[in-house]
């Protein structure tokens, strides 16, 4: 299949394993782009569209890898990429750069890269931060960890994918790290608008009603952001606009108004919670952001914890 580089037209070859929802995004904004693209796929009908655009597809994941310096993957899991890759030797994947945008752990990202490099492959963990509607916009970005010097000679070719290419460190771990703390924050959110529209429903209230004060309220939240960061890097909590006392009152509110009318109050109870102990260690006057102690170190007993201060089971 191919030789690895650039055709005779000058094209950069590069190629994409998988084509589920994104994959198919991906190789569609290369060949738009005009790169010579090689794609691969376990179910290879799924390549149909993109082999009529131009792009060519290999009979196998090795003829898929050889036929391009750039290699980026997107499969469901970590699980399947090492089916795929597990086969694969030196000889095919010698100074190749692999860019791995499967979501997987950041122990995963760096276990993968140590396989690669054994392999003479440089490896990039990737995350590309878009719908596969957006991929090619500027609507789009990816996030690459890893290093550096595999990156720069194929920004060209990443830039055919979104408005930009953020390099997070040499650390392979850093893209699961940051994608997993932002679905921490979704996860949240979703999480507080449940309980939101949960009470309110029991008032009979609808969850579209709910939504514009939702929204000011997430709003809100995220005009606070730069603050809290501010203070958590500094290591200081100077009240901003109410205090951890404050909160607190408010929090024990919710847990009773949940229980009376019948609504799950796990959720309150675990916020109340952070917010009990950091006030009886005494940061009742800080700002909220003085919680974050509560996030580093669980206090003896929480889950997270050290084991050596787990109590006995
Ligand atoms: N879709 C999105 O908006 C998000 C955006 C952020 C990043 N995620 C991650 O991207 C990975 C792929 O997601 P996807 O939406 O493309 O997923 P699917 O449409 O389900 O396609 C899955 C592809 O993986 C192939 N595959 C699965 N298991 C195997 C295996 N054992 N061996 C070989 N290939 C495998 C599957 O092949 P097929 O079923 O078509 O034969 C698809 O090509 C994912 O990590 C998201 O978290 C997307």
């Amino acid at each position: 299949m191919g030789t690895m580089g650039n055709d005779e037209g000058g094209r950069t070859a590069v190629t994409v394993v998988g084509l589920g929802l994104m994959g198919r995004a991906l190789a569609a904004a290369l060949l738009r782009a005009g790169h010579r693209t090689t794609v691969w796929n376990r179910t290879a009908s799924k390549a149909d569209e993109l082999l009529a655009e131009g792009a060519l597809f290999a009979p196998s994941v090795h003829d898929a890898v050889t036929a391009a310096p750039l290699v980026v993957f997107c499969v469901s899991d970590h699980d399947a990429l090492h089916d795929l890759l597990a086969p694969l030797d030196g000889a095919a994947l010698d100074g190749h750069t692999l860019v791995n945008l499967t979501s997987g752990t950041p122990a995963q990202a760096r276990e993968t890269a140590a396989w690669a490099a054994a392999r003479g492959a440089a490896y990039l963990d990737g995350g590309i931060m878009a719908t596969p509607q957006e991929v090619g916009t500027p609507a789009a970005h990816v996030v690459v960890c890893g290093p550096r010097q595999a990156l720069e000679p194929h920004r060209p070719v990443l830039s055919a994918l979104a408005g930009g290419t953020t390099h997070l460190g040499e650390d392979h771990g850093l893209v699961a790290l940051h994608e997993m703390a932002v679905m921490a924050l979704m996860w949240s959110t979703l999480n507080g608008f449940l309980q939101g529209a949960a009470l309110l429903g029991a008032a009979g209230v609808d969850a579209g009603a709910f939504v514009p004060y939702a929204r000011q309220g997430a709003e809100a939240v995220t005009g606070w952001l730069a603050d809290h960061a501010r203070q958590i890097d500094a290591g200081g909590y100077p009240v901003l606009d109410a205090t951890l006392g404050t909160h607190l009152t408010s929090m024990r509110n919710l847990v009773l108004e949940s229980e009376a009318l019948g609504v799950s109050t796990e959720l309150p109870r675990l916020v109340a919670g952070f917010a009990d102990r950091a006030v009886a260690g005494g940061h009742g006057g800080d700002s909220y952001a003085a919680l974050i102690e509560e996030f580093r170190n669980p206090a003896p007993g929480r889950p997270g914890a050290p084991r050596s201060e787990q109590p006995e089971e």
